[in-house]
């Protein structure tokens, strides 16, 4: 791609111009991206995650397609973001919305081509945003290839040994060899029937019994990976999000689970004794892969999405010949109070900088509740349940809100890597009333209904008002209904609106470039009990989390909600001194 120029040489050579000279400024902005002070670019850089299904249909059928994310790009352009993350939009039965693919090469027909891809990539590049595509190594889907031999050959054929089959237990093999459970509910065995019709042995699913795990002890599937890996490198994409890289490797003879005996109540850490979550040999793909990648030059990079803790533990995915970044879900986690806030904080500088990598920061995905309903939800929801017409616990939209634009501007104030989940910019909540029958999680499938799942948090983006779908799809087909009242919050409507949550997000991110935000230094600053105050590269930030207000001493240039003289409860501001 382009030669990185640093970004403070960029601006300088920006203002240098003239004003009839708007597009050639334009040109030199856009011609390299976003990299502050000459370094890595993704140190600092603001990654903004495309839930292909749901972002922009170009067909018409009612699912978000390749087309519609090119087509669109211009917004986040406006919006200033450095990258895009794609979820997979390869080749699938979609029976986790694409997480299970069955060609690694191939772009799902319900996305468009690979030449979409291409054109995607190249447009992105063209307009300044690096790309970020993702990869599945954990497991297939069922309709893989691979998966197709393995079930028409015997049982312990080289062909089963790309997976995890075993025979079962008991005195005809009729119990699943061990007691692991599916991250979707129900056991994480499935038993087949062997090509001469009769039952036979069981493969593991850590997911949908449609996501078969590989073996990663086998070379073979070692190889197909690092092919995979070029492939996408090959077609210019800048990076790759891994999927479930905490998996892939099991402890051997697979043992059974068993829970800490205290419940996991020291320090969160219950996935440490979990058999197949973060074993020790994980990392030696990673560095494989690391090595994959270096060929390429050092600006590809490989971002974990491991929920590992604590966040020492964590820091080992990025280490200087592993992966580049991870999700911090610890942050992302972290409830609404000062305290725990400023832990995670100082925790994630801490441990991130130990090994030399930026922490990164991020409150939302495909996979949770929206911030702007979780950071109002008052009682128990574990990831992944969801929230749906029967829960117990409600959120409450305004605090919600309010709650997720404090944070929000605290979060983009901190330096490091930020990621924006699509829709967060426009305020959207979890959509909580999301008809039983509308659902299509494997969660809420498996569970019988017991947990909702992620369908709530990934219903088709709202651009504008008064179009059918809401602008979504020209056609007004969704392939999960919107909120009526989205109509309020879609794109259009909060463009260019003074005190919108677009414009709370786009000013944030000027700022937070011109300033230099994301590569600078913290320091922090003691405002009394509940506020979270810090400098960072001449601007302090103050997220007030008390029942009081705090004065304000300074020239404020972003705020979450309307300030005065001081600062409101539930609020943030930036203020240059
Ligand atoms: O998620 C991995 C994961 O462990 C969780 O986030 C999981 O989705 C959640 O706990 C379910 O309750 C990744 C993807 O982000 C997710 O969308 C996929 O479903 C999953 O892997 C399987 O590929
Ligand atoms: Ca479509």
């Amino acid at each position: 791609m382009t030669t990185p120029i640093s970004r403070r040489a960029c601006l300088h050579a920006v203002q240098a111009l003239t004003l009839v000279d708007v597009t050639a400024a334009e040109a030199l902005l856009h011609a390299s991206p976003p990299s502050e002070k000459g370094e890595d670019w993704w140190r600092s850089a603001v990654i903004y995650q495309i839930y292909p299904r749901s972002f922009a249909d170009a067909n018409g059928d009612g699912i978000g397609d390749l087309r519609g994310v090119t087509e669109r790009l211009s917004h986040l352009v406006d919006l200033g973001v450095d990258a895009v993350w794609l979820s997979p939009f390869y080749a699938s039965p979609q029976r986790d919305g694409g997480y299970d693919v069955s060609d690694y090469r191939q772009v799902d027909p319900l996305f468009g081509t690979l030449d979409d891809a291409d054109t995607l990539i190249n447009e992105a590049h063209r307009v300044g945003l690096r790309v970020i595509a993702d990869i599945v190594p954990n497991h297939t889907s069922s309709e893989h290839a691979w998966f197709k031999s393995a079930l028409a050959s015997d049982a312990h054929s080289p062909d089963r040994e790309r997976y995890m089959f075993r025979d079962g237990e008991g005195a005809h093999g009729e119990l699943p060899p061990n007691n692991w459970l599916s991250v979707f509910g129900g056991p994480a065995w499935t038993r087949v029937n062997e090509p001469d019709g009769r039952q036979g042995q069981w493969y593991l699913h850590l997911f949908d019994p449609s996501q078969p795990d590989l073996n990663w002890d086998n070379e073979e599937v070692r190889a197909e990976f690092d092919d995979v890996l070029r492939f996408w490198m090959d077609r210019g994409v800048d990076g790759l999000r891994v999927d479930v890289a905490h998996g892939l490797i099991k402890a051997q003879g697979l043992p059974d689970y068993v829970p800490h005996a205290d419940g996991g109540s020291m320090g969160g850490d219950e996935e440490s004794a979990t058999p197949y979550w973060g074993q020790e040999g994980v990392h030696e793909v990673w560095r494989r892969w690391r090595s994959v990648l270096a060929a390429y030059g050092a600006d590809r990079i490989l971002v974990a999405e491991a929920w590992i803790h604590p966040l020492k533990r964590m820091a080992k995915w990025v280490r200087p010949d592993e992966m580049h970044q991870a999700f911090n879900f610890t942050f992302l986690e972290c409830p609404w109070d000062a305290k725990a806030l400023h832990s995670v904080i100082e925790e994630s500088l801490t441990e991130f900088g130990a090994v030399g990598a930026p922490s990164t920061w991020v409150m939302s995905n495909h996979d949770v509740v929206r911030h702007a309903s979780r950071l109002a939800v008052f009682g128990e929801n574990p990831q992944g349940h969801g929230i749906g017409p029967k829960s117990a616990h409600k959120p409450d939209r305004i605090v919600g809100l309010q709650r997720a634009r404090a944070l929000t501007l605290l979060m983009l104030g901190l330096p490091g890597s930020s990621y924006i989940y699509q829709g967060e910019e426009l305020g959207l909540p979890e959509h909580v009333e999301l008809p039983d029958d509308a659902r299509q999680d494997p969660t809420w499938l498996r569970t019988d209904g017991e947990r909702y799942g992620r369908d709530g948090c990934r219903v088709p983006l709202p651009w504008t008002a008064s179009e059918p779908a809401f602008g979504f799809s020209r056609t007004g087909r969704t392939w999960l209904p919107q909120p009526r009242e989205w109509a309020e919050l879609a794109r259009d409507v909060q463009e260019g609106k003074e005190g919108s949550t677009l414009q709370m997000y786009t000013s944030a991110l000027a700022h937070r470039r011109t300033y230099g935000l994301g590569s600078g230094t913290l320091e922090w600053v003691d405002l009394g009990a509940d506020v979270i105050a810090f400098d960072n590269a001449g601007v302090r930030i103050i997220a007030n989390l008390s029942a009081v207000v705090v004065p304000i001493e300074g020239q404020v240039i972003a705020s979450s909600a309307p300030v005065h003289s001081v600062i409101p409860p539930s609020t943030t501001v930036w203020v240059t001194l």
